[in-house]
């Protein structure tokens, strides 16, 4: 029923250049830096490379403030750079999929130089302006504002700019067709170029009411992000950019989705309405959350993240296709936030997650480091911090008179900088990141935790994402297979089957640090296992339960 495509088999594994390797001693990653790497990228069996941005920046938010779409950022070089990754990937047979920030751009693109210097400018448009003389239209809340107040009042013309992130990035008028058309020559650019896809950055933000009306009810009290996806035009747009752009390639494209559920994930991703190919939620993300990422006393629930993987599969199991991820550069690591990153549980954890990641249905997107189980780096103090996000409601929480011991242990858990220390490469200072000092601190268990120590040890976690990888690749049920939840309340386990004709699997994880017991009405002596993080063999008692061990992981084909 599913229909094959490469995007869907694909392992997507994603770059963040400001950390990956420094090739000029800036203590910056860059371009030259990923080229340098390529072969252990291909190594790794991945088969498409997400890019965080490398467009020309004054990186107010790391890339994400764009002030030249089709120019490379200078502290990550130039376009013959970028021309030679391109190549150099391709020539390796892999894909390169790019960022694409277009719900707003950098203050300093262009376009919002010109806009802001008069009410006639013909780029007036282009943004998102109400005059003062109006009244300060109704609050929106921005992500990143120090008031966290996303109207933002502007001198030269007495009027007010909307951004929903930083005051550095004003949010682009969709609603003008001459600002879309700018937007699909751009992308039609990066496509002549031959790259295979973009990551739409808050795509789903970029419909606005003009009239800029108070949240409505049903919105009150709900996250943003519902609110500001729920743009009246916002299909219609994509719709349009399908039809003018994506569809006349052989490309891939997926959403950063804020604000996607279930209900509404169909209306992008279903393949007959040409939209978009993928979208991911943030469903998991926000687990055990409360407001400014301050972690919950109670933590999370392993029964909820399994119901939450469950009903996504179950919205895309007929139509459209899942993504599947833990880590990315919004997230902090994911052994720190859903394993165990003590020295004990560390590898064995990280397997465990990088099996569930791999096995699940939904293109999986594997975060640079993880494949060496990097764990958060848990600063001390704010001055570590380089995200805006952080500094931004630290600072607001301070303003308040807020608990800011509370803040910053919750950061070491949550904060995005978990996610954005440099690769580990080897031992040597800076961890083989740099030759100097890097924009932000490297992991001090870089000594012990890098990727020359684990290339050699078979057993390492480096070693298991090059075997489960292969794994995928060989056993189309992992991909196309059907899922199904087993054992559903167990506390502590994860188990589930996937099936494809006459192949059946099932996977077995525990997620805690004690052994567990699971029966799900399976005779193990007729298996066969496929992939585990443990060298043993598994034991069934007579009663039928299955003995797993901490952190087990395991896959078995079931004859
Ligand atoms: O990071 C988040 C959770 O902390 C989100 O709220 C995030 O800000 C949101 O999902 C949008 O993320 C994307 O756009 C931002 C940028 O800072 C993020 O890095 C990017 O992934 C603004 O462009
Ligand atoms: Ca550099």
């Amino acid at each position: 029923k599913i229909e094959k495509t490469w995007w869907k088999e694909a392992v997507v594994y994603q770059i963040y250049p400001r950390s990956f390797k420094d090739s000029n001693g800036d203590g910056i990653g860059d371009l030259q830096g990923i080229i340098s790497k390529l072969d252990y990228i291909k190594s790794l069996g991945i088969d498409v490379v997400w890019l965080n941005p490398v467009y020309s920046s004054p990186n107010d938010d790391n890339g994400y403030d764009i002030s030249d779409y089709q120019n490379i950022m200078s502290e990550f070089g130039t376009m013959e750079d970028f021309d030679e990754l391109l190549k150099g990937m391709h020539e390796r047979g892999i894909k390169l999929v790019m960022d694409l920030v277009v719900n707003h751009s950098s203050d300093e693109h262009f376009w919002f130089k010109e806009s802001r210097k008069s009410r006639e400018n013909p780029y007036r448009d282009y943004y998102h302006w109400v005059n003062a003389e109006d009244g300060k239209p109704a609050p929106r809340w921005s992500f990143f504002d120090p008031e966290g107040d996303a109207w933002k009042y502007d001198e030269a013309t007495n009027a007010y700019y909307l951004h929903y992130f930083s005051q550095k990035q004003p949010d682009l008028k969709w609603e003008n067709p001459k600002l879309r058309h700018e937007i699909y020559d751009m992308m039609h650019y990066w496509f002549k170029k031959g790259i295979d896809g973009f990551r739409m950055d808050v795509i789903t933000f970029i419909s606005k009411d003009l009239s800029y009306p108070p949240i409505p009810e049903k919105y009150q009290g709900k996250m943003w992000d519902y609110f500001y996806a729920s743009g009246e035009r916002l299909h219609e747009y994509l719709h349009e950019m399908n039809r003018e752009v994506l569809s006349k390639y052989d490309i891939m494209s997926v959403a950063e989705g804020p604000g996607t559920s279930i209900e509404n994930v169909l209306d992008f991703v279903d393949a007959d309405r040409n939209e978009l190919n993928m979208s991911y939620h943030f469903d998991h993300a926000y687990l055990g959350l409360l407001p400014r990422k301050v972690a919950a006393e109670e933590g999370w629930k392993l029964v909820d993240l399994k119901a939450i993987f469950t009903r996504w599969d179950k919205a895309l199991a007929e139509k459209g296709w899942g993504t599947i991820y833990f880590g990315n550069h919004d997230q902090p690591r994911m052994v720190s936030r859903w394993g165990n990153d003590s020295p004990e549980w560390r590898a064995l954890s990280s397997k465990m997650l990088t099996t569930f990641l791999l096995s699940m249905r939904g293109t999986p997107y594997y975060y640079q480091g993880d494949e060496i189980g990097m764990s958060n780096i848990k600063f001390d103090t704010i001055e570590d911090y380089r995200d805006i996000e952080t500094i931004n409601w630290y600072n607001l929480t301070k303003k308040e008179g807020g608990d800011l011991e509370q803040f910053l242990s919750s950061h070491k858990i949550t904060a995005r900088d978990n996610g954005r220390t440099p690769i580990q490469w080897d031992n040597s200072s800076n961890g083989g990141f740099s030759n100097t000092t890097p924009w932000i601190k490297v992991n001090p268990n870089y000594e012990t935790v890098n990727v020359a120590n684990q290339e050699n040890d078979p057993d390492s976690v480096l070693n298991y994402f090059r075997k489960i990888t292969k794994l995928r690749k060989l056993n189309p049920v992992l991909i196309y297979g059907k899922y199904t939840l087993l054992d559903q309340d167990n506390p502590d386990t994860y188990c589930y089957t996937r099936e494809l004709d006459d192949t059946k699997v099932v996977v077995m994880l525990n997620f805690k640090p004690k052994k567990a017991l699971v029966d799900l009405g399976i005779n193990i002596s007729k298996t066969e296992i496929l992939i585990s993080n443990y060298n043993e063999t598994i034991t069934q008692k007579s009663n039928g339960e299955i003995v797993l061990n901490p952190f087990h992981a395991v896959i078995l084909e079931l004859n």
